[in-house]
């Protein structure tokens, strides 16, 4: 995490959370980038971007096609007259005004497939393969395309360049929260390179089970990937709900994630209520200009920015010179960017909204609420938020909520009513989470909220009539559809969340627990521990030996949240009573939640604030066929390292 120290330093620089080192990390000189004051930035003085819907290539009954690239573009992202930001984003290749930053928003349908063909066109105009727009340290265990393909996804070497890495970068698209088969999971050794006329040719062009899940797609579907891309197929099979898709390379993600590629993933239909009952529309292909849109994603980051306008990452870690050197153990940034625009302002009627609330932010916790003050502190909230969803899928009932934690990765389905708020008022969606590190608590009591002036603020609203009638169930009347909740655990596993010194800094790590209960710290190549049986629901009790909340995420599943506290036995708050792919584990707590594993083959789980992820705190995440090991099918090194808890669970 960020430091005190780190921050002060950082203040001292304008305001960007840019690491000012002594003496240089690995003994070079940093060259001197000014940063912008994020404070100087005028606020709302654009509206808010609604993404639209990406264009698809063929639709059908049977299944909805997409080519999607990821290409490196400029964007108003600061105010007009201020510079544009180079960034980096998804679009459909037939349409090339459809990318940006965030990415438009895939829509699709319960029960009717999506294919998605990726495609890293991460090149120049000559076809020349296009630096990262941002610091990557090589000598993380990271993709290492340099090592050939006997050294990639291992640690790479440091060549002295201050720059870090500086060649083609690796990309592989991560569904998060899918329900999705091993071969389309956006698995972190399944990356690759672009198509360039300058790859050099020691390089690995692709990650170490890219050509695994290639054959399996092609297996089940007759369909090749071509070079340079990768076609994932979403079943689609899970309840409607929010998700969103982004860059997941191994020790990489942090950067590829801030320089800008994402996008919502929304599915309606299945349990999703009749329409008119919730606010709506969202943007839908092929809509005619000038749609009212009442149901709106909202991808709330904070980005840090050069003086000419271009993005601004820490280019060291501290002033030590020991590895890794370009690696940050948490990131901050000055300014609060919505949908690809710093602080927006949105007008809206005085009637019901649906936001889909995102914190796509790298390490930040955001703690949000609507107030009539925007930097008044505390912050009065003088409209609720109902949550609705989470995760995964409707809550069992609507939850009004003053104010909303939203970890990294995490998002929030909500209502917010304006119907009796005068026409003319401005309210503000503001920000109480820290500027750093997050450790629970109340803000102004037990931490610090965010600088009011800057990163405390998100967007403004502002209410004018009602242009028509609203026809959407006020939130404390709405019914949402139940579900089940799963059945009883074959399993029990006990899991740690640790820190270890290494070299001069902390690293955060998952882990087992020892014969003695205590942390037993694992990194991603050690041998995989967590392999569920296909079919089988087990609990996993996740104890906290950090002093910081981390967002933990598992892939394939959306679990049921079943405790927390000391014992891991409190009861969950009403928010986290739907299902989860992303659950906060507070400090020094148990964090007990249940999952049902239906799909075999090789997943991961991990922390969600990026720069832990990509410095080792992720494990695999394997699910074996009944009956044992079958080689491919997750067939990793199988020995656990520690005896696992069997036993029966009911939660
Ligand atoms: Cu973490």
């Amino acid at each position: 995490m960020v430091t005190r120290r780190q921050l002060l330093a950082a203040s001292a620089a304008g305001g960007a959370a840019v690491l000012v080192p002594a003496g240089g990390a690995a003994g070079r000189a940093l060259a001197a980038v000014a940063p912008l004051d994020a404070g100087e930035i005028p606020k709302y003085v654009v509206p808010l971007r609604i993404p639209p819907a990406m264009p698809a290539v063929t639709t059908s009954p049977e299944r909805d096609e997409y080519v999607i690239a990821v290409r490196q573009f400029r964007q108003q992202i600061l105010p007009p007259s201020w510079p544009r930001t180079t960034v980096w984003g998804y679009g459909s290749t037939a349409h090339p005004g459809s990318f940006g930053y965030p990415a438009p928003t895939i829509m699709a349908r319960v029960g009717r497939p999506v294919r998605v063909t990726w495609v890293n066109q991460l090149v120049d105009g000559r076809g020349d393969y296009l630096p990262h727009l941002l610091p990557v340290d090589p000598t993380l265990h990271w993709a290492n395309p340099p090592g050939g393909p006997a050294g990639r996804d291992r640690h790479g070497h440091w060549d002295g360049d201050p720059q870090g890495y500086r060649g083609p970068v690796p990309q592989v698209v991560h569904l998060h929260g899918g329900h999705s088969p091993q071969e389309s999971d956006g698995h972190s050794e399944a990356w690759y390179l672009p198509v360039a006329r300058d790859l050099p040719s020691d390089f690995a062009l692709t990650g170490s089970t890219y050509r695994e899940f290639r054959s399996r797609f092609a297996e089940a579907s007759g369909l090749r990937w071509a070079p340079g891309s990768a076609t994932f197929e979403y079943a689609n099979d899970q309840r409607s709900c929010t998700l969103w898709y982004h860059d997941h390379s191994l020790g990489l993600t942090r950067e590829n994630v801030y320089a800008g590629p994402a996008g919502f993933y929304l599915l309606g239909g299945g349990d999703d209520l009749p329409e008119g009952v919730l606010p709506g529309p969202t943007p839908a292909r092929n809509d005619p200009p000038n749609v009212r849109y009442h149901d709106i994603p909202l991808l709330i980051q904070d980005r840090s920015f050069t003086a000419d306008g271009d993005l601004l990452y820490p280019d060291a870690r501290s002033s030590h010179g020991d590895v890794p050197p370009l690696w940050t153990s948490g990131f901050s940034g000055s300014a609060i960017v919505v949908n690809g625009r710093t602080w927006p302002t949105l007008t809206v009627q005085r009637r019901r909204y649906r936001f889909r609330l995102l914190n796509g932010c790298n390490s930040r916790f955001l703690l949000l609420s609507v107030a009539a003050h925007a930097t008044a502190r505390p912050a009065r909230p003088v409209l609720p938020v109902w949550q609705i969803g989470s995760d995964g899928g409707f809550l069992p009932e609507p939850v009004p909520h003053e104010r909303v934690t939203l970890g990294p990765a995490q998002r929030v389905d909500a209502i917010v009513d304006f119907t009796d708020v005068p026409a003319g008022t401005e309210l503000y969606l503001v920000n109480e989470g820290p500027d750093w590190a997050y450790a629970g608590g109340r803000p102004g009591v037990d931490f610090d909220p965010a600088d009011p002036h800057t990163t405390g603020q998100v967007l403004r609203f502002v209410v004018t009539d009602a242009t028509g009638a609203d026809s959407s169930v006020p939130p404390e009347q709405l019914r949402l559809p139940s579900h089940s909740r799963l059945g009883p655990a074959q399993r029990v596993r006990r899991l740690s969340l640790n820190e270890r010194r290494s070299g001069g800094s902390m690293i955060m790590l998952l882990g087992v627990l020892d014969e003695r209960g205590r942390g037993l710290p694992l990194r991603w190549s050690d041998p995989v521990t967590e392999q569920p049986t296909l079919g089988d629901t087990e609990v996993w009790e996740v104890r906290n030996f950090t002093r910081h909340v981390h967002p933990v995420h598992l892939h394939q599943v959306q679990f049921e949240l079943l405790g927390r506290g000391h014992s891991g036995r409190s009861l969950p708050g009403p928010g986290d009573r739907g299902r989860l792919d992303t659950v906060l584990a507070y400090p020094w707590e148990v964090t007990r939640i249940k999952a049902h594993f239906d799909l075999p083959g090789r997943y991961a789980w991990h922390c969600h604030l990026l720069e832990h992820e990509d410095n080792e705190m992720m494990r695999p995440l394997n699910v074996l066929p009944r009956g044992g090991a079958a080689a491919g099918d997750g067939g990793s090194p199988t020995g656990a390292v520690v005896p696992e808890t069997v036993s029966t669970d009911a939660g």
